[in-house]
C-alpha cells in the first residue's frame, strides 16, 4: 500500500483534533495569504506540512493551508483513535456523515491505495463552501453571446496579450514549433481563462471538487472523478491537498487545467524538474500540447463568418459543438457559404445571439479542438477573436 502525505498514526491524531475544532468552524476554509506560510501553527519540521523538499520556481503557488489545531506530539505506543462518527444529516457539508463520501474513500483505497484513515482525517478538515455552488449554478457560458463576448473582448486583454507575449516569446514561439499549435491561440486561452495568469483562483482545489463532488448532484459525477483525479494528482506531484488553489470548479494554473487535463496533459516545458502550470512556460507548453493532443490542424483557420439562406442551413446547427464533418461544397448545397475563405477541409455551422441578432458562423477542425478545452461555442469563439484581436496588435 502506498503511504500517503506523511504517516498515518498523525493523521489519526489530526482526526481528534480537528473533530474536537469543527464546532467553531464556518462554511468557508479561511484563505491563508499565499506565500505567507506562517499561520498554520504547525511545527515546521513535521512531514504532514512540508513534504520532501522540491526546488521552487518564483511563480509557483506557496503551499498554504486552512487554519488548524497544533498536532499533539506523537507518543510511542498510543492507539491510533476511530475516524469520529458524526451523527448530522447528510445535507449538512459535514463530509464524513455523507454515504457518498464514505463510499468514495472506499473506493480510492481499493482502487488507488489510499489509507482510508487519512482521507477521513483529511475530508473533516473540509468545509462546504456555498459561494462555490452558488457560482457553479451560474456558469458565464449561460450567458448570451454578445455578454459573454464583452467580458473577454476587452482592451486590457488584448494589450495585456501583447505584453504576455512579447514577455515570453520564446516559450511561446518554441510551443507553437513544437507542437504544431498558432501561437496567438495559446496567448488568448491563457488570456480568457486567467488573465495571463492575474486570476489562477484563491478556492482551495480540494474543497472546490469536495463541495461540487458531494453537494451539487447535477454534475456529482463529474467532479467525483475530478476529486479522484486530483488526489492522484498531488500524490504524484508530492504536493499536500490543501497546497494548491483555484477555480471556483477546482481548475488549476494560467491555462486552468481541471485535474484530469493536468495528469494527462500537463508539461514541464522549461524542465525545471516539475509540471507547474502556475509558471507561464509550462503553462504555456501544457495548453499548445492540449490543443495538439485534441487534433489542431497546423495551417488551418479556426472560423470565419457565414451567410446562410434558405431554410436547410437549420438541420444544421446543434446546441453544443459538434466536430464538423461537411465540406465546403456540402455546406454550400445547403446555402451556407463563408464570408471569406476559409481554410479547413470541414467546417460546422455555429449560431450565436450577437448584439444586431443572430450571428452565424463557420468553425473548421481547430474550431473544434478549442472546445475541447470548454465545452462552449461562445468559448471558443471568444478565444478565436482575442486571438485575432492580439495578432493583429502584434502586427502579424
Ligand atoms: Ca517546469
Amino acid at each position: 500500500m502506498q503511504v500517503f502525505w506523511g504517516k498515518t498514526r498523525v493523521f489519526g491524531l489530526v482526526v481528534l483534533a480537528l473533530s474536537l475544532s469543527a464546532c467553531s468552524s464556518t462554511h468557508s476554509i479561511p484563505e491563508a495569504g499565499i506565500g505567507s506560510g506562517q499561520s498554520t501553527g504547525i511545527p515546521s519540521a513535521d512531514p504532514l506540512v512540508n513534504p520532501r523538499p522540491r526546488p521552487q520556481r518564483p511563480n509557483r503557488p506557496a503551499v498554504t493551508y486552512p487554519q488548524q489545531p497544533v498536532i499533539p506530539p506523537i507518543q510511542s505506543g498510543t492507539p491510533e483513535p476511530l475516524p469520529p462518527q458524526i451523527q448530522s444529516p447528510a445535507t449538512s457539508g459535514a463530509y464524513l456523515s455523507y454515504p457518498a463520501l464514505q463510499f468514495f474513500i472506499s473506493r480510492m483505497h481499493k482502487t488507488h491505495g489510499f489509507d482510508a484513515r487519512q482521507l477521513q482525517s483529511l475530508f473533516a478538515n473540509v468545509q462546504r463552501n456555498e459561494d462555490i455552488l452558488a457560482k457553479a449554478s451560474k456558469p458565464a457560458e449561460g450567458k448570451p453571446w454578445f455578454q459573454y463576448r464583452s467580458i473577454f473582448l476587452t482592451e486590457d486583454r488584448i494589450n495585456n496579450g501583447v505584453g504576455f507575449w512579447r514577455q515570453y516569446a520564446s516559450a511561446i514561439e518554441a510551443a507553437a514549433q513544437q507542437y504544431g499549435v498558432d501561437p496567438a491561440y495559446i496567448v488568448a486561452i491563457i488570456g480568457v481563462e486567467t488573465l495571463y495568469g492575474r486570476n489562477t483562483g484563491n478556492y482551495y482545489v480540494l474543497q472546490a471538487l469536495t463541495t461540487l463532488a458531494f453537494d451539487f448532484p447535477k454534475r456529482a459525477d463529474f467532479y467525483q472523478k475530478e476529486l479522484e483525479q486530483y488526489l492522484l494528482l498531488t500524490r504524484e506531484e508530492q504536493v499536500q491537498p490543501f497546497g494548491w488553489q483555484g477555480s471556483y470548479a477546482g481548475a488549476m494554473g494560467l491555462g486552468q487545467f481541471i485535474s484530469s487535463s493536468y495528469r494527462q496533459y500537463a508539461q514541464d516545458f522549461n524542465r525545471d524538474g516539475q509540471r507547474n502550470l502556475w509558471d507561464p512556460e509550462d503553462a504555456i507548453g501544457s495548453v499548445a500540447n492540449y490543443l495538439a493532443r485534441h487534433g489542431w490542424q497546423s495551417g488551418e483557420d479556426v472560423a470565419v463568418p457565414a451567410y446562410v439562406s434558405g431554410q436547410a442551413y437549420a438541420r444544421l446547427l446543434n446546441e453544443k459543438p459538434v466536430k464538423p464533418t461537411l465540406g465546403l461544397s456540402a455546406l454550400a448545397a445547403e446555402g451556407v457559404v463563408p464570408v471569406s475563405h476559409i481554410r479547413a477541409r470541414q467546417a460546422s455551422l455555429i449560431l450565436l445571439d450577437g448584439a444586431a441578432g443572430s450571428e452565424f458562423w463557420l468553425g473548421g477542425n481547430n474550431f473544434y479542438v478549442i472546445t475541447r478545452y470548454n465545452h462552449s461555442n461562445k468559448y471558443a469563439l471568444a478565444v478565436h477573436q482575442l486571438a485575432q484581436a492580439i495578432r493583429q496588435r502584434m502586427g502579424r
